[in-house]
């Protein structure tokens, strides 16, 4: 209870210094399923909640504002993939012909973010054939993309249509990418995917893990999270152990 109290007296701090969307009372654990007006467990101590929000800014060029958006391809330079990060349903990103997979990614140069869910946008029309089918949407750690949420059969887009999924395994990353690896074309691998929006959504502040789960966690050190770090835990009371 004592890692607890502490914890969330730490995000009422944060959420003191004015980050938006934020609301500073401990909530009962919903888990990542329970957005919008998201409360979750973070490590099984803390609970909190948020509003979650589209967390890319809306850019008009690849770099500008800010981050860096990249793409596996592109299918002229007038369908560019900034342009699924625009705020505008009317542009999209069109990826290469006949290359799989098709991969989309935005990296914030800032730090990293705690993402819940995301949300692809499908408005070309009659053209239904170039909506994602099949993918895998992933974080970057700096190091490596990691699979946070699978995706199979998502068949029958309107011409124009909204689908948002939550992340399955929801963590820390730079970056983020929706790797598609099939269409809604019935040739084998994706032949064209399009996308006017892609929206990365998550609480618009850096969750740190928290100390007191049990993992020693980058930053943590066996000083400031010796429950983490390496401090011998207590034997479980007799009444807790498992009969051998
Ligand atoms: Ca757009
Ligand atoms: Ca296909």
């Amino acid at each position: 209870m004592q890692v607890s109290t502490k914890l969330v007296a730490g995000l009422w701090a944060i959420c003191a210094i004015g980050f938006g969307g934020c609301m500073t009372e401990p909530v009962t654990p919903a888990g990542p399923e329970a957005a919008p007006g998201i409360s979750y467990r973070q490590g099984g101590v803390a609970d909190f909640i948020c509003a979650p929000t589209n967390l890319v800014p809306t850019m008009t060029s690849s770099t500008s504002p800010s981050g860096l958006v990249t793409r596996s391809g592109v299918y002229d330079s007038t369908y560019e993939a900034w342009q699924a990060f625009d705020g505008n349903n009317n542009s999209m990103w069109i990826s290469g012909v006949f290359q799989t997979p098709a991969w989309i990614a935005y990296q914030w140069g800032d730090g990293q973010r705690f993402v819940t869910s995301y949300a692809i946008d499908f408005v070309n029309g009659s053209l239904t054939s170039r909506a994602p089918r099949d993918w895998t949407f992933e974080g970057w750690d700096g190091a490596t993309w990691t699979v946070i949420d699978t995706r199979f059969s998502q068949v029958d887009w309107q011409g124009v249509e909204r689908r948002a999924f939550n992340v399955a395994f929801p963590g820390n990353y730079n970056a983020y990418r929706l790797n598609v690896s099939d269409d809604n074309d019935d040739r084998a691998g994706v032949v064209v995917v399009s996308m006017g929006r892609l929206e990365i959504i998550g609480c618009p502040w850096v969750i740190t893990p928290p100390c007191g789960d049990g993992i020693c966690s980058p930053g943590e050190t066996l000083a400031s999270c010796p429950d983490d770090c390496g401090a011998p835990h207590p034997p479980p009371a007799s009444s807790d152990r498992a009969w051998m």
